[in-house]
C-alpha cells in the first residue's frame, strides 16, 4: 500500500475495486480484505524455488513470524501471468482478463508479511497444501494464514504438472541471448494450464497429473525437512528470508496434508504414498483423478473430509466413502450454504452481486464458512497429531454438530440392495 494513502473499496461491481482515498475515513476498508489469522501468532509468508527445472520445488511458506515488524504484506497475485492463465481458465480474451484482474485484484494483498522474520523457540507442525485445479499457490491464504497463526508452518506448493492456471520455473538464459552485465541471467519459464485435447479422456490425464501432484507434496516435505536439519538450500528466487532460522522448529513427528477439490485428491494420493503424512483434510475434494489402486486400504491415515453443500454428487460422495466408511478415523462433514468457492480466496474479495453470480460465494458469509472449515480441521488436526493445544473445543464440528454444519452429506445416495 502506497504511503500516507489507504484505498477504499467500491461495491458497486462486485469484485474488490480499490480506489484511493484519503487516510482515516474508510469505513469498507476490512469488508472485501482476506481475514486476518486469529490465532495467537503474527504471520509472515515467503516463496521458495529451488533448482532451474521443472523437477524442482515450488512453494509459498506461511509460518509464525516475530511481531513487530516493518515488512509489507505480500502480494496476493504476484505476477501478471497469472492473470493471463486465470482468464484462458475461465474462458476469457487473455487481454481483457489481464486488464479486469489488474483493475480490480492488482493491489490486493493477503494478511501476511512478505519475508517477516521466523519466530523461532518452538517446534511447529507442517501442514502441506495442494491447490485446486485453475488455481496455484497464493489463493488460498485465508486457510494458510489462518494455520499458521494458530502455530503450524505451512508449505502451499504451486503444481507444475499444468493443472495451475499458471506457474514457472527459472531457467538459465541461452548464451545466444544478449546480456547487459547488470541483468539476472536467468528467466522465467512460464507453464499455462493445459485444456483436455479433443477426444482425450479426462480420468487419464487427472490421474496421471495427481500422482505427480503427490510426488511434488511430498518433495515439499522432504525439502522442509531439510532445512529443518539446517541444510543449505539454494533459493532461486530473490529473497532477504533468513533460512537458517528455520533449523530445528518444524516437529518431524507432527506433519499433515490439506488440500482443495482436485488438491483434495492429491491429499489421498500422498497419504496413500507417504505414510509420514499422519492425517489428512480434503477440501471439497473431486475424486474423478483417483485410480482403483487407492480402494484398496492404501490409505491408512485419518482423514477428514469438508464438503460444500452445492459442489457434490452421489458418485463422487461414494468414492469418499469407499476409502473407509466403517473406519472411524474417516470423516465427513457438509458446511451449509457453502459453494466450491468458499474455500479460495476470492470468495471474499468478490462483492455480493458478481460474487453470487460467479459462484464464488454461496449463501453462507464466507467468513462463518472458512471458520467452520478452519476449526473443524484445527480440531481434527489436535486430535490426530497430538497437539497441545485448545482446538479440541471445535471437536463437535467434525462430528457435523453446531451450526451450519451437517454431519456426513446433504446428498441422497442410492441405497445398497442387501445380497
Ligand atoms: O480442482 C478444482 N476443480 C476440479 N478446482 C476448482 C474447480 C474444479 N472443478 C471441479 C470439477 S468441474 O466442476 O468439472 C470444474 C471445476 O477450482 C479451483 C479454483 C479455480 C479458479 F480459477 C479460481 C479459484 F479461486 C479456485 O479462481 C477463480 C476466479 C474467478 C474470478 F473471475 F472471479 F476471478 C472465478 Cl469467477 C472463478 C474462479
Amino acid at each position: 500500500m502506497k504511503a500516507g494513502k489507504v484505498f477504499k473499496k467500491s461495491h458497486a461491481s462486485g469484485l474488490s475495486v480499490k480506489a484511493p482515498m484519503e487516510m482515516g475515513s474508510s469505513s469498507t476498508e476490512k469488508f472485501y480484505r482476506i481475514p486476518e489469522g486469529k490465532g495467537p501468532h503474527s504471520v509472515g509468508c515467503t516463496d521458495l524455488m529451488t533448482e532451474n527445472a521443472v523437477e524442482g520445488s515450488f512453494l509459498r511458506l506461511y509460518y509464525p513470524s516475530c511481531d513487530a515488524t516493518d515488512n509489507e504484506e505480500a502480494r496476493w497475485i504476484p505476477d501478471k501471468e497469472y492473470y493471463q492463465g486465470l482468464s484462458d481458465f475461465l474462458n476469457m480474451y487473455r487481454v481483457v482478463g489481464e486488464r479486469l484482474f489488474q483493475y480490480y485484484v492488482g493491489s490486493v494483498t493477503c494478511p501476511a508479511k512478505s519475508n517477516a522474520a521466523f519466530k523461532p523457540g518452538e517446534k511447529y507442525p507442517l501442514l502441506v497444501f495442494s491447490h485446486g485445479l485453475g488455481a496455484f499457490r497464493t489463493i488460498y491464504s485465508a486457510i494458510c494464514i489462518e494455520m499458521a497463526s494458530q502455530g503450524f508452518i505451512v508449505a502451499a506448493v504451486e503444481h507444475r504438472d499444468e493443472s495451475a492456471s499458471a506457474t514457472y520455473y527459472c531457467k538459465k538464459k541461452s548464451i545466444s541471448e544478449p546480456q547487459e552485465e547488470s541483468t539476472s541471467n536467468m528467466e522465467k519459464e512460464w507453464i499455462y494450464y493445459r485444456k483436455l485435447k479433443t477426444g482425450e479422456e479426462e480420468r487419464c490425464l487427472r490421474h496421471k497429473q495427481v500422482q505427480q501432484r503427490a510426488q511434488e507434496c511430498i518433495k515439499a516435505l522432504n525439502l522442509i525437512l531439510k532445512i529443518n536439519s539446517g541444510e543449505e538450500v539454494m533459493n532461486v528466487l530473490n529473497s532477504n528470508f533468513d533460512w537458517s532460522s528455520v533449523k530445528d522448529s518444524v516437529d518431524t513427528s507432527r506433519i499433515a496434508v490439506m488440500g482443495h477439490s482436485f488438491g483434495g485428491a492429491t491429499v489421498i494420493e500422498s497419504l496413500s504414498k507417504e505414510i509420514r503424512f499422519r492425517c489428512g483434510i480434503a477440501l471439497d475434494a473431486w475424486m474423478l483423478p483417483i485410480g482403483d489402486d487407492i480402494y484398496q486400504n492404501s490409505v491408512q491415515q485419518p482423514l477428514l473430509f469438508i464438503n460444500s453443500e452445492k459442489f457434490q454428487w452421489a458418485d463422487n460422495i461414494l468414492k469418499m466413502k469407499k476409502l473407509g466408511s466403517n473406519d472411524t478415523n474417516k470423516k465427513m462433514i457438509t458446511i451449509k450454504g457453502s459453494v466450491h468457492q468458499s474455500f479460495p480466496d476470492f470468495t471474499f474479495v468478490s462483492g455480493e452481486i458478481i460474487g453470487r453470480f460467479f459462484k464464488l460465494k454461496g449463501e453462507i458469509d464466507p467468513n462463518e464458512a472458512i471458520d467452520i472449515s478452519n476449526h473443524a480441521s484445527l480440531a481434527f488436526l489436535q486430535k490426530h497429531l497430538s497437539l497441545k493445544k485448545d482446538f479440541d473445543k471445535w471437536d463437535s464440528l467434525v462430528d457435523g454438530i453446531g451450526p451450519n454444519v451437517i454431519p456426513g452429506t446433504n446428498i441422497d445416495l442410492p441405497s445398497v440392495e442387501p445380497e
